[in-house]
């Protein structure tokens, strides 16, 4: 896996599912590109992905991915419903992801991989607690949730599980050493290996 380009896995994932062509045009943070005036016009937070889709610029993970859904509905597989109330629930999973997932799992692997990785400190283990502490409290929630419907956002897979999937994946990652998290609960974990056994994450993620 290749941690530094987490976040464009989850673009990569939509463009699989969706079926769609694209270029990856790798933008090298160990030297610095992503910091350089050209980059930074593109995204003034200094941070990949950037889609261009023709000349049109777009950031943030999150929104790139709902921009493509939007461009090719009717494509490859669809990963928001347009039934209002199916809409409406898949909203809910994607806020869920962000609200109470992200925070928890990108801190963690912030915490006991990136900062060894990158030289960026050491571990604060409070920290580590308290985020870990967290996340099981989430999870909680997550499991009534998953013992209700299949899916995050409903019942069908939808954006707000493959958003999910780069940092998810991270849990299980040695030095982060958390996937217990998610396989210790049994709708958790069965959701969990639906979601990352698809053809899409698998190719992405390199495990094929
Ligand atoms: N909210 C942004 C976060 C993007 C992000 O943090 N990207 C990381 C790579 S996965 C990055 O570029 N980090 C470099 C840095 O923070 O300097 C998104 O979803 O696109």
């Amino acid at each position: 896996m290749v941690f530094h380009n987490l976040l464009v896995q989850r673009v990569l994932t939509t463009l699989k599912e969706k079926g769609l062509e694209h270029e990856l045009i790798v933008v090298d943070l160990s030297k610095g590109e992503h910091k350089s005036p050209s980059f930074l016009e593109k995204q003034p937070f200094g941070v990949i992905p950037v889609l261009d889709d023709d000349g049109f610029l777009i950031y943030e993970s999150r929104a790139i991915c709902r921009y493509l859904e939007a461009k090719h509905k009717g494509q490859g597989t669809e990963l928001i419903p347009s039934d209002l109330k199916a809409l409406g629930l898949f909203e809910q999973g994607a806020s869920i992801e962000t609200a109470y997932f992200d925070p928890n799992a990108a801190g963690l692997a912030f915490e006991k991989l990136f900062k060894g990785l990158f030289g960026w400190g050491t571990t604060d283990d409070a920290r580590v607690k308290q985020l870990t502490d967290k996340l099981n409290q989430h999870l909680d929630a997550y499991e009534k949730i998953l013992s209700k419907q299949e899916f995050i956002g409903g019942n069908q897979f939808t954006l707000a599980d493959l958003y999910h999937l780069p940092y998810g994946s991270l849990l299980f990652a040695p030095p982060v050493g958390l996937g217990n998290l998610i396989t210790d609960r049994p709708h958790v974990k069965a959701w969990w290996e639906k979601i990352s056994s698809r053809p899409s994450w698998k190719a992405v993620s390199g495990q094929n």
